[in-house]
């Protein structure tokens, strides 16, 4: 899919400029990407994302030093700077894009005040969906933090079209501090949600088995709310490195290879090894760890060397993650991708339960005593009466 990136703040200004690398390395050029930020220095910093496209705002109200982590200075300066940035944004060029997505950390000042308010207008101007991948603090970042994030997604989740998560607690390591682990989760982000969003477009390696366009990952997400997904790779030992290692001829179809405890299957196994690695792909460590039964609609997508797609693994794997979700819309394909490995990803879209949802909407609450109710909510979520970043 043809996908518009927006970086709010430092955190968003970083992955998107990781998905611009990889788009460049991919050669399928789907990707488009700006970043937006109140500080300088996080703007010269990016790598990829060109000079012209990093724009800097609330240059008279902070100099270019940041908000420091106030959400609502955030949002004031995006809502008074917002001309700019969707002038910015159209001189891009959209004519040809699926989806907006804005990519922020919610815990901090620019990005967690800002996006919200980005998305409520980019979402009034185009027709095209307007998503948003926020990124949510460990609750060792403090209490603030925790507000912030609170405050910010639930704004966030009404003005957006759906809302993805990724929790940085869930994905931290035992001891390791979460600045620290910073690239890697990075990392993590890009690796899945680039599966996602190159689905139907045509690279090099052709097209798929199961061809999936943009429009079902757009009614997959139709529902709103907040959306998690999760994501599995295996190896593959195709025919074509067979021949080029010249070891394994007349092996074809029931070669072995053995990759972390878990036998991988290559040849008439093909649609066996798609199933097990969807199942290890929504059973495993999800963006947000949440209850996957509670999901409303579903979409399964493979990735990896033409050889290794097949449509009944696909169909099979459907079927499976339909019994395992509240609703029965699950949609799937796969397309080709020139890799050593094949990748699952499972969108688990707008669920009903995650506990760290819940924790951060309690801090929330706790730290903030006056709290008065949000007049309109997608969520079922949340119901806790957390107030808004602006109304
Ligand atoms: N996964 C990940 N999370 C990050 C990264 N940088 C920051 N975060 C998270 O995002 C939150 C917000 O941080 P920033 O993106 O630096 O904040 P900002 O939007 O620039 O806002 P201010 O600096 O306060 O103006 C932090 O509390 C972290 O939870 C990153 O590189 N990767
Ligand atoms: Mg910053």
């Amino acid at each position: 899919m043809r996908v518009f990136f927006i970086g709010f703040g430092q955190a968003g200004g970083k992955i998107v400029d990781m998905f611009i690398e990889q788009d460049r390395r991919s050669g399928t050029q789907s990707f488009r990407g700006i970043a937006v930020n109140t500080a300088r220095t996080d703007l010269m910093g990016l790598k990829h994302i060109e000079l012209k496209d990093r724009i800097l705002i609330g240059q008279t109200v902070v100099k270019g030093h940041g908000v420091g982590t106030d959400n609502v200075m955030g949002a004031k300066i995006t809502a008074d700077e917002i001309d700019s940035i969707i002038n910015a944004i159209d001189t891009r060029g959209t004519h040809d894009v699926d989806a907006f997505v804005l990519i922020a950390g919610l815990g901090g000042g620019t990005g967690s005040g800002g996006s919200p308010v980005l998305a409520r207008h980019l979402k009034r101007i185009y027709r095209e969906p307007v998503y948003s991948l926020g990124i949510i603090p460990a609750p060792e970042e403090g209490r603030l933090y925790s507000y912030n994030a609170a405050r910010s997604l639930s704004t966030l989740v009404n003005e957006s079209d759906n809302t993805f998560i990724f929790d940085n607690s869930a994905w931290k390591n035992e001891g390791e501090s979460v600045r620290s682990a910073y690239e890697r989760l990075n990392d993590e982000i890009v690796r899945r949600f680039g599966v996602l969003f190159r689905a139907g477009e045509v690279g090099k390696s052709g097209v798929g088995e199961m061809v999936v366009d943009s429009s079902e990952i757009i009614n997959t997400l139709r529902g709103g709310g907040i959306t998690s997904i999760g994501y599995a790779t295996s190896e593959v030992i195709s025919p074509r490195t067979k021949q080029k290692q010249g070891i394994f001829g007349g092996l074809k179809g029931s070669l072995k290879k053995k990759e972390g405890t878990e036998e991988v299957l290559i040849g008439e196994d093909k649609s066996a090894k798609i199933i097990a690695l969807v199942r290890r792909a929504m059973l495993g460590r999800l963006t947000l760890p949440c209850d996957y039964s509670t999901a409303e609609r579903a979409l399964v997508l493979m990735a990896g060397p033409a050889e290794e797609m097949d449509r009944k693994g696909v169909e099979k794997s459907k079927s499976w993650v339909e019994e395992n979700i509240a609703g029965v819309e699950v949609r799937g394909g796969d397309y080709p991708v020139d890799s050593n490995k094949v990748a699952a990803v499972v969108v688990l879209a707008t669920i009903g339960d995650a506990p760290r949802i819940r924790e951060l909407l309690e801090i929330a609450k706790e730290t903030k005593e006056d709290v008065i109710k949000s007049k309109e909510r997608r969520s079922t979520m949340f119901d806790e009466g957390i107030e808004p970043l602006f109304d």
